[in-house]
């Protein structure tokens, strides 16, 4: 059974590629590319800050120290690239309408810490909010346009669905642990990204068009690019953040 529906796959596969059926879409455009830091790295502000849990015996017993998410640079790379960084198209997409993946996104909290800590999601799609320590969570957003929500989640293994439905950046806090923070980015349409370790991005699935791409970082600011996508066209856009300038 199993082998007749490899076979089936194989023979549907061989017959798109033949470009028969069905028409081809056209949203096939890439942008990718990376945050780039400039500035001197050596500085003490631009070290990884270094917190403390102490102050909840099942947050030490986790992790008595935890590296700040707020400023990680990539020094392994010519030139120094950032991590956590959002970048989305802020325009050129008109009024096309993107409807919302059904499968939640999840922010959890783990060892005292959220995970992710930069975070996208499209308005109307699910976000399950977990807790998956041993300790009482305080989760506590601070939009200025969706609806704040501020509720504890005092037992391990407890889950939270919740909705956001306006564009926007927004930090959430923990109010029981200080060193706590995240960021949740809520987009109309599926084009975001966040730079990883490696500091790179990559927006897939673009129409063919003029976007003005705009990257975010939560200590450094905004920084904008345009691209012109052809169709099935991939471009690079780095964006550079010098703080200090
Ligand atoms: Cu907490």
């Amino acid at each position: 059974m199993a082998l007749v529906k490899w076979i089936g796959f194989f023979a549907v596969g061989a017959f798109l590629t033949a470009g028969s059926l069905p028409a081809r879409g056209q949203d096939n455009g890439t942008i990718k590319g990376k945050a780039i830091f400039k500035g001197d790295v050596g500085l003490k502000k631009y070290k990884r800050q270094v917190l403390n849990t102490a102050k909840d015996a099942a947050c030490k017993r986790a992790k008595a120290k935890i590296g700040s998410w707020k400023i990680i640079l990539n020094k392994k790379t010519d030139p120094v690239t950032i991590r956590n960084v959002m970048v989305y198209v802020k325009e050129g997409l008109g009024d096309r309408k993107f409807t919302a993946p059904t499968e939640p996104v999840v922010l959890n909290q783990h060892g005292c810490e959220y995970i992710p800590h930069v975070l996208g999601i499209m308005d109307g799609q699910p976000l399950q909010v977990r807790n998956s320590d041993d300790t009482n969570h305080n989760i506590h957003f601070l939009p200025k346009v969706n609806q704040e929500h501020n509720f504890t989640q005092p037992k391990q293994g407890m889950v939270q669905n919740l909705t956001l439905v306006k564009e926007e950046m927004f930090k959430v806090k923990c109010d029981v642990h200080p060193w706590m923070g995240c960021h949740i980015g809520v987009f109309d349409h599926p084009f975001f990204s966040v730079t990883g370790k490696d500091g790179t991005f990559e927006l897939k699935g673009l129409p063919p068009g003029k976007y003005l791409i705009e990257a975010w970082h939560e200590e450094f600011g905004t920084q904008t690019t345009t691209v012109e996508l052809a169709v099935d066209e991939t471009k690079a856009a780095d964006f550079t953040f010098e703080p200090d300038k």
